[in-house]
């Protein structure tokens, strides 16, 4: 297994326009979304610069005030103790020129919503049917930016365009425009070809669907990763404030379990998801399908989540997820209120949810219950059986230990008897290479 990725946390800001039209709830919540996704990036968002405009200006996105201040903290970040501002977040879909501007003004990277989200999808992609569609959408998101980014490939690309006029650089960039709607077909013909495979993969899902494992699903900031941590005893890595994990492959539960459940993190689900992107974000998600179980994290003190949680179910359903089981787990109920209200909150959850969790990843009881929860999902299916371990067998001891649970155990001069509790085919194997118990 690979070791786990860390990469330095990197510093940035965020800034945004808010439109006349848009309200302050709205505004807000999408720049805290904002800040969660580049934090999924590994980046520690440290200021947050937002303007009320009538429109987008149209050369650089923000009024050339802001611009200013931002170059200035920027600037000032440089020798500071915190670190150097490394990238300008902005809460829309820029135009390339814009991002140009900006970037050229403010002396940093500048990436927009989009280009954030396109990031985290191609980190979360695993298969190929998931790798190619979000391929796709950074082909569509790249076609139109070509001309700006050869501005930008340096002197070759500047003299280019100069020198040659607007003629040159434009066949140009027509050429790699075309070569980008060639790869998407290709990408396309790919996809569809896939879906031949569709039955091999559903039996592949099934195979899987008989181990034990789980995955994380719900919106962005509602705790996956929080939860993935506490579950699987990881979440000595990140109180480290310097480094935050970036990897999300599978980790067993901790403490252990019998039987050994993995989880396993999945893309978050993005309240303000552009348009283009809503093709790779299921695909991304998909993924999920292969668990035999999941986990449908909601930020109980999100006042959205009841929409949230429709929206989850909705689009498990499209990507032929609705039978596989799931558990509600209402998290961040420590965030709802005072004691009253929590309190109020949890009895109308469970009401509303039989069966469902209601909990904070913060209260370490509250996680143990959570791992009691889901290890008994996974214990519904053991089988109890006793072997006979003759003492000329020892060797398969360690073997049963460490695959079973050992209820009871008896012996007599012929051997050991244990009585045993694990998964059918586990027992089942063990049991044929021992003679009978009886
Ligand atoms: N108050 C509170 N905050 C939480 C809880 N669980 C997670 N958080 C915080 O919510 C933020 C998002 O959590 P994260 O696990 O990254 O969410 P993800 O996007 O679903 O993976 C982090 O700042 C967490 O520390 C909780 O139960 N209570
Ligand atoms: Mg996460």
């Amino acid at each position: 297994m690979p070791a786990a990725v860390q990469e330095k946390i990197r510093h940035a800001v965020v800034a945004a326009v808010q439109l006349s039209s848009v309200a302050d709830v709205e505004f807000e919540a999408s720049l805290a979304e904002l800040r969660d996704l580049a934090k999924t990036l590994g980046f520690k968002v440290v200021q947050t610069f937002v303007q009320k405009r009538a429109a987008f200006d149209a050369a650089a996105y923000l009024g050339v005030g802001k611009r200013e201040e931002i170059r200035d903290f920027v600037a000032a970040s440089a020798g500071s103790d915190p670190g150097a501002i490394e990238a300008v977040f902005v809460d829309h879909e820029i135009s390339p020129t814009q991002a140009r501007n900006l970037e050229n003004e403010v002396g940093c990277e500048v990436m927009d919503r989009t280009m954030v989200i396109l990031d985290i999808f191609h980190r979360n992609a695993r298969s190929r049917a998931a790798r190619a569609q979000v391929e796709i959408a950074r082909l569509g998101y790249m076609a139109p930016r070509l001309r700006e980014l050869a501005k930008l490939a340096g002197p070759q690309g500047r003299q280019r365009s100069g020198t040659g006029g607007r003629g040159a650089g434009e066949s140009h960039t027509e050429l790699d425009k075309r070569k980008i709607r060639d790869r998407i077909a290709e990408l396309q013909q790919e996809i569809a070809a896939m879906d031949v495979e569709r039955q091999t993969q559903r039996s592949r899902r099934q195979e899987r669907q008989g181990l034990a494992t789980v995955a994380l699903v719900g919106y962005t900031n509602a705790g996956k990763s929080t939860l993935m941590r506490a579950l699987t005893g990881s979440d000595v890595l990140v109180e480290d404030k310097l480094f935050a994990t970036l990897d999300t492959t599978v980790r067993a539960l901790y403490p252990a379990s019998v039987p050994r459940v993995l989880v396993s993190d999945t893309v978050g689900f993005i309240k303000n998801l552009p348009h283009g992107l809503v093709a790779s974000f299921k695909s991304t998600l998909e993924e999920a399908l292969d668990a035999a179980l999941l986990l449908h994290v909601i930020d109980a003190s999100d006042p959205g989540f009841e929409r949230q949680l429709a929206v989850t179910d909705a689009v498990l359903a499209e990507i032929g997820a609705q039978d596989v089981p799931r558990l509600r787990v209402f998290n961040k109920i420590d965030h709802v209120g005072d004691a009253v209200a929590q309190a109020a909150c949890a009895a109308a959850l469970r009401a509303q949810y039989p069966d469902c969790i209601v909990m904070s990843a913060r209260r370490h009881d509250d996680v143990a219950l959570l791992h009691q929860a889901t290890v008994a999902f996974f214990r519904q299916d053991l089988v109890e059986a006793e072997l006979f371990l003759p003492w000329s067998a020892q060797k398969l001891r360690g073997e049963i230990f460490a695959r079973c649970e050992v209820i009871d155990e008896r012996a007599d001069e012929e051997g050991a008897f244990l009585s045993v509790r694990g998964e059918r085919a586990t027992v089942a194997g063990l049991a044929a290479q021992l003679p009978q118990a009886d």
